[in-house]
């Protein structure tokens, strides 16, 4: 190996995760997420929804049978719920990077 080149198994990964919404509720949190990882919104109502967060972090609305993703920009618990059916409600634990 090159001096001076980091072996890419120590490159700091993002990964994608996803969350459904799908009978008026959102799916389950996933964990082990952290700054810089996607979450991927998948509705899959016949009725658009939001993603919005109560800090305002993110704010995407997701169409019907449409996904959305969100960058996860800051860490810590991340309450967040739907605009349209505010009873929707989940939350995020994003660790720092
Ligand atoms: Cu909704």
């Amino acid at each position: 190996m090159a001096a001076g080149i980091a072996p890419a198994a120590a490159a700091p990964a993002n990964h994608q995760f996803v969350i459904a919404i799908a009978g008026m509720r959102f799916g389950a949190a996933p964990a082990g997420l952290k700054v810089g990882d996607t979450i991927l919104w998948v509705n899959r109502d016949i009725v658009p929804h939001t993603a919005t967060a109560r800090d305002r972090s993110f704010d995407v609305t997701v169409q019907p049978r449409q996904s959305v993703r969100v960058i996860l920009r800051r860490a810590g618990a991340i309450a967040f719920y739907c605009r349209f059916h505010p009873a929707m409600q989940g939350r995020l634990a994003v660790a720092a990077r």
